[in-house]
């Protein structure tokens, strides 16, 4: 275990901030109220050190000493080893949480990401591939519906899970695709109003204005 350095772009254009994925690891480590520094890593130029941590030249990562760490999902469950307040301390709730941090990144935002790269696009409409992913999105949120009126968190206490769910619900909530989803709602406004999201969110706010 060593200094934990996360490292995100310099630059983003405006439309992703707030939304890049080091705001997951600044979430957690702010839940965890681990020590950390941020790095900047150019978002125009990417060169071979880049890919060396990050093998698709795309950003967090997170080294912990001399181990280096991508995908925003590896980097939570990292975390979530070295805090109580990341990870239920019994191994059926730790369970919980891992299965429902892949349940977030496998099943609902492998469909919510392509969803919103559509809005985004404006490519909605009649179009029949739009139809369909929207189509499999719902088919998810509907499942989630009645899980998170049932339940406060997703593993019993606040979670890694709760931080990848609730950032990957976000985006939907951005473009109004939670309106029939009252409860997947209600949870992205809790999660949202925890003091360690609030931060995470105005660092990462300032650390790309700082740049522009
Ligand atoms: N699965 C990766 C996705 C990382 C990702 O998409 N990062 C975006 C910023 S949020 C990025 O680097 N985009 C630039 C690019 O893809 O070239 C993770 O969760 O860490």
């Amino acid at each position: 275990m060593g200094d934990l350095i996360l490292t995100t772009f310099d630059w983003v254009p405006e439309t992703p901030r707030g939304y890049v994925r080091d705001i997951r690891v600044r979430w957690a480590l702010e839940e965890a109220g681990l020590p950390y520094r941020v790095n900047s890593t150019s978002f125009r130029a990417r060169d071979p050190g880049h890919f060396a941590h990050q093998p698709f030249g795309q950003v967090p990562w997170l080294t912990d000493g001399d181990i280096s760490i991508f995908e925003s999902g590896a980097i939570l469950l990292h975390l979530g080893n070295r805090s109580d307040a990341l990870m239920p301390a019994d191994p059926r709730g730790r369970n919980e949480a891992t299965e429902w941090l892949f349940a977030a990144l496998n099943s609902v935002e492998m469909a919510s990401l392509p969803w919103s790269i559509f809005v985004f696009s404006g490519e909605t409409g009649d179009a029949p591939g739009w139809k369909r992913l929207d189509q499999f999105l719902k088919a998810r949120l509907q499942h989630l519906e009645p899980v998170l009126a049932r339940r406060e968190w997703l593993a019993g206490s606040f979670s890694v899970a709760d931080i990848v769910m609730s950032d990957v619900l976000r985006l939907v909530d951005r473009f109004d695709g939670l309106a029939a989803h009252p409860a997947c709602r209600d949870y992205v406004t809790r999660a949202t109003a925890r003091p360690s999201f609030v931060k995470a969110h105005a660092d990462q706010m300032a650390h790309f204005a700082a740049a522009a």
